[in-house]
């Protein structure tokens, strides 16, 4: 079983509130819809899609003051960021539908919790059901009741690592702006084994990015037991054929 995260940075205009890159979305979409097609070992067990936020989901966060840690009560702040992640949702279930894929919504705001240390616990077990049924799960960074805090943003990354964990994901795959990880020269870094490897190249992400950008990522792959990569969107079709393209971490 693969997971695969579209990077809320593909998929839409990062730096412009709500709008879409829908030439990049379709060419992810195309890549899945073709791969799924071909069928093959890589996706016997099914894929599970998680994309992230990019201009839909971290301006409404920032603007209401809540991060992965910092909660809100303010239930129209809450329907704002879930509302602007489930539009982001819907365009990209429209363009996986429009090429025949059976994608299915699993929006985590609706059946997950963190507890008062910020644990995470997100149910899996519809999401093992709807893979066996032959569905392709698209979850979504999200509000997340924490206890505590209201309810806090709990990011695509933290689900990618949840959701590889507890189905047992043979793959793990980020498909980024950036051709993998880089170094101080921007060559795509081969292999990632400990953060300390890149610690003095990882720095804050450029735009609006509640949820800690690249470093946040290489920490959260590096706590999995299956090896994760991270890659471009060129070489998505790559990646879900079998090959280990830009950076493998763990
Ligand atoms: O883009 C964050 O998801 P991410 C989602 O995967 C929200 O970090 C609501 C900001």
């Amino acid at each position: 079983m693969i997971v695969l995260k579209l990077g809320g940075s593909v998929v839409t205009d990062k730096d412009r509130a709500e709008t879409l890159d829908g030439a990049a979305l379709a060419r992810a979409a195309d890549a899945i819809a073709a791969a799924l097609d071909a069928g093959g070992d890589a996706l016997a067990d099914g894929l599970v899609i998680v994309h992230g936020g990019g201009s839909f989901g971290h301006h409404n966060a920032s603007e209401h003051g809540v991060s992965t840690t910092g909660g809100t009560h303010d239930a129209g702040a809450v329907l704002d960021i879930h509302g602007a992640m489930t539009t982001l949702n819907r365009f990209v279930l429209s363009r996986l539908h429009e090429r025949d894929v059976a994608a299915v919504p699993v929006h985590p705001f609706s059946g997950g919790h963190r507890d008062g240390e910020s644990e995470l616990t997100l149910p899996t077990g519809q999401v093992e059901t709807l893979l066996a049924e032959g569905f392709v799960p698209v979850l979504h960074g999200d509000v997340i009741a924490h206890a505590g805090e209201g309810v806090t943003i709990v990011s695509g990354d933290e689900l990618v690592a949840a959701l590889a964990r507890d189905l047992g994901a043979d793959r793990i795959g980020l498909c980024s702006t950036v051709p993998g990880v880089l170094d101080d020269e921007d060559a795509v870094i081969d292999r990632i084994g400990s953060y300390d490897d890149v610690a003095d190249v990882l720095g804050e992400s450029d735009s609006t990015d509640v949820t800690g950008g690249m470093a946040a990522k290489v920490r959260a792959l590096l706590e999995l037991e299956a090896e994760a990569s991270i890659f471009g969107l060129e070489d998505l079709d790559g990646f879900l054929a079998g090959a280990d393209p830009g950076t493998t971490i763990g």
